[in-house]
């Protein structure tokens, strides 16, 4: 057949070429090469396409005799003003367009790009795809007739390698795994905003902090540390608290932790902290635990450790919830206002539930129950409208006032008690949707310390410059190469123009042949911002270059006592028992010995307490690091104490267990049921197995969870309705009684109603505290409303003054 012909349309309709003179015919001609061009440029006015555009650009470029900035790059003064870019406004659009042809417009193509920000900065909705009511294609849009089955020679014959389809697939499912973090692999996020509450603007000009009402998009990435990407949530662990910020001017990541400090002063030490907790390389484990002898011989001889290690080893490490875990920046930053003066900040979130943690053997029961308790909490609270909320706090202080601490700002092992500095409230942040895709969002997200925006700049603590250098490092092998900040969740919603090309991935199609700066050709675009844009703050550089660290940072003891001593006498028994339980898990005894030597220098009390628990002798105390130690500012800092901070939550999105079976009492269920909506709470029936069970009343209850299903460990309180007696298939489980016992120990509330009492003393639970005083987590009623009432008002917090060591119960 011959190959039909296609009519070249343009030319059939090309008008005849006027009278023109010969040299502008030149000069226009010369305008169709690529490459050379006529001395005199071309005319306007000649009604060429090709020609008005080489005028238009000979314009552009000639509005640009020279770079007006240049003089102005130079000397001190300037340094400290940059000067924002040249640019002109090209004549048309045909200036800075890659090709003329780009007005032939199509169907993938749309219509002739404008100068547009690339895809993915702004909202999210262009790249949100929904499948519904859409047929099935391949990777190529080709609709697939038959997901089913693939290609053979015949029904029972051999499977065809030109079978593209199967291929396609199989090949993209092999590929779906991405490196995990090397640390922080575990974890869950969420979308919300940060509402600002009065302006900021004397002290930064951070785009978040400009006006009352304000309000930011972000996205929030919770983890663990330790772990690998499908380890448990409920470890031992210090958990990752990192925002970014979609502002105005740029993204901002405050990319903190649930604890103040830090393990190390110093960068050069991440990568022998991160390789001594991480599983043992011989035989990979443990799996997410500190436990482990590596770890303990790093930290026992990092005294700089001391103090994080109290965290670590107290209920911070195991909270109960993401929404209920304070925040911390951790470093010293600096807000710069407009006037470019900067004042030394730390930044601390506060969640509105309060600060709550899990009963340490609660703890490792629920990571086998359900491994991703701390996920499901976070995502089912979203799903219900209880969305979270932290308020954003800082310290705000001079560096003079910091030169007169008796520790080093610069150092991440120190806080700053809030009682020498108060922590200012600034702004909430509220979490209001789930993502909709976890690879695509909560995997794929890439927080950096280095991105900052104009009003937040760093500090030399020597621990955060390394971390400048790592996350943008990690992103190029995590997320394959430079251009990871394209993918949809890590793109800014402020407009992105640099002259960065090419790379990996790359999704911006850029127009134009100007991809360098000064230009003409462009108009001089994109131009530098000047003193608009991000100005470093001219902090003075005067020492030798050198390896070291100030006397100050020597000091390793002070606050890890102050840390210890502003604790409740449980949380002071929860950090004993931790120590106790991580070091016995040690193999070699002179690490243990080492480790209690250490703690010898925070505490007599606690070394005794956790040598004894060990078999041991104290032994004498490490020496220590530093001749003449400093006095501290203050002796104690309740605000350290998670019991400080119970929040005004209540039992509001808690999860309460009502024991049902046949012969229950079903007006109790109904009121207790009815109390607990009420008061925001999740209230669930669980039976001996999930289906209907029959209430004395004849009507008929759904348990929709069962005791082999959900363990007690899963909620935090259980009631028990009138109709023990006759709930004979309860009474018969010896779960029942386990379950009881457990809720008893890990210091939840209990409501027993009715004859349901013969239940307690079935399982041995006294209903006064060690003390000798009433249990008020013990609720034992009569008349049930009267009694939901006492439990509600009980249950949204842990009875730890029932606790004995070892349980009684
Ligand atoms: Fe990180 N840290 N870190 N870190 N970190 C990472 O970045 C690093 C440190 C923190 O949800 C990595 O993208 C160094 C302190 C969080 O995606 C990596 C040093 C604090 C997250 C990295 C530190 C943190 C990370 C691994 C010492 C609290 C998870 C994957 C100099 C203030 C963010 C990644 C998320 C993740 C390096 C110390 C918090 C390797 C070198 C201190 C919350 O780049």
């Amino acid at each position: 057949m011959p190959i039909p012909r296609i009519e070249n349309t343009h030319m059939a309709r090309r008008k005849p070429s006027s009278s023109t003179p010969a040299s502008r015919t030149a000069g226009r001609a010369a305008a169709r090469n690529t490459d050379s061009g006529s001395a005199r440029g071309v005319p306007k006015g000649t009604g060429d396409r090709i020609a008005e555009r080489a005028a238009d650009v000979e314009a552009t470029a000639e509005a640009m005799p020279f770079n007006a900035n240049k003089p102005l790059e130079y000397g001190y003064d300037n340094a400290h003003a940059p000067q924002e870019g040249e640019g002109v406004e090209a004549p048309s659009d045909d200036v800075t367009a890659s090709s003329l042809s780009e007005v032939n417009t199509s169907d993938k193509l749309g219509t002739r790009a404008g100068n547009g920000d690339p895809v993915a900065v702004g909202p999210l909705d262009p790249v949100r795809t929904d499948a519904t009511a859409r047929r099935m294609t391949t990777n190529q849009g080709v609709p697939v007739s038959d997901n089913q089955h693939s290609l053979k020679a015949g029904l029972r014959g051999p499977a065809l390698l030109k079978d593209f389809i199967l291929r396609e697939k199989i090949t993209h499912f092999d590929h779906e795994r991405i490196p995990e973090r090397i640390v922080h692999a575990r974890g869950s996020g969420a979308h919300g905003f940060f509402e600002c509450y009065a302006p900021l603007t004397d002290i930064t000009r951070a785009a978040p902090f400009q006006a009352k009402g304000k309000i930011t998009p972000v996205f929030v990435r919770f983890s663990t540390v330790a772990g690998e990407r499908g380890s448990k949530d409920t470890a031992r662990d210090v958990r990752g608290f990192a925002v970014k910020f979609y502002t105005d001017e740029g993204n901002w990541d405050l990319v903190g932790n649930n604890m103040p400090v830090f393990f190390i002063q110093d960068a050069m030490k991440f990568p022998d902290l991160v390789h001594a907790v991480k599983p043992e390389p011989h035989h990979q484990m443990p799996q997410a635990a500190s436990a482990h002898d590596t770890f303990w011989d790093f930290v026992s001889l990092m005294p700089e450790s001391t103090h994080m290690l109290m965290w670590l080893m107290s209920d911070r490490a195991i909270p109960r919830s993401y929404r209920m875990m304070q925040g911390f920046g951790v470093h010293t930053f600096r807000f710069v206002n407009a006037q470019g003066e900067a004042t030394l900040c730390k930044f601390h979130w506060t969640p509105k539930l309060g600060t709550h943690a899990l009963a340490w053997e609660e703890a490792v029961k629920i990571s086998g129950a359900d491994p991703d308790f701390h996920r499901r909490d976070l995502w089912e609270a979203i799903e219900a409208g209880e969305y979270p909320e932290y308020e954003l706090g800082v310290q705000l202080f001079t560096e003079e006032e910091a030169e007169r601490y008796s520790f080093d700002i610069l150092d991440s092992t120190k806080l700053i008690p809030e009682e020498l500095v108060p922590v200012q409230p600034i702004g909430r942040m509220v979490l209001n949707r789930n993502p909709d895709n976890f690879f695509a969002e909560t995997e794929q997200v890439a927080f950096c310390t280095a991105h900052v925006i104009p009003g937040i700049d760093f500090t030399n603590d020597p621990l955060l410059a390394g971390r400048i250098h790592s996350y943008v490092d990690t992103q190029l092998t995590r997320l394959g190469g430079p251009n990871f900040h394209e993918i949809p969740i890590n793109a800014p919603i402020a407009p992105v123009h640099n002259n960065q090309r090419d790379g990996l991935h790359r999704q911006a199609i850029h127009r134009g042949r100007v991809s360098y700066e000064p230009n003409s050709l462009g108009g001089g675009c994109p131009f530098q911002a000047g003193s608009a844009g991000f100005v470093s703050f001219p902090e003075p550089v005067t020492q030798d270059e050198l390896r070291g660290h100030p006397e100050k940072f020597a000091e390793h003891y002070n606050q890890a006592t102050l840390f210890f001593d502003s604790q409740s006498p449980a949380e002071q028994a929860h950090i004993a028992g931790a120590f106790r339980f991580e070091l016995s898990k040690v193999t070699v005894p002179a690490v243990r010995a080492r480790m209690l030597a250490g703690l010898a220098n925070v505490s007599a009390d606690l070394a005794a307490q956790v040598a004894d628990g060990l078999g041991m002798e104290v032994p004498e105390p490490l020496p220590r690091a530093i001749a003449k130690v400093p006095q501290s500012e203050v002796d104690a800092s309740p605000a350290l104490s998670m019991l400080a901070r119970p929040g005004d939550g209540g039992v509001r999105s808690r999860k309460f267990a009502i024991l049902v079976a046949d012969g229950v009492n079903g007006q109790t269920v109904e009121t207790v049921q009815r109390a607990l909506l009420d008061a925001g709470a999740v209230p669930r029936l669980m039976g001996v197995r999930i289906g209907p069970c029959v209430t004395d009343r004849g009507d008929t209850l759904d348990a929709d969870v069962s005791l082999e299903n959900e363990p007690g460990v899963l909620f935090d309180g259980m009631i028990v309705p009138d109709g023990a007696d006759r709930m004979g298939e309860l009474r018969m489980d010896a779960r029942t009684l386990d379950y009881l016992k457990e809720q008893y120990r890990h210091c939840k509330a209990l409501l027993i109603l009715g004859d349901s009492d013969a239940l307690l003393d079935a399982a041995r639970i006294p209903a006064t505290l060690p003390d000798g005083g009433q249990d008020p987590g013990v609720v034992v009623g009569g008349n049930a409303s009267k009694a939901i009432d006492a439990y509600i008002a009980a249950a949204g917090r842990r009875h730890w003054e029932r606790e004995t060591d070892p349980p009684r119960v």
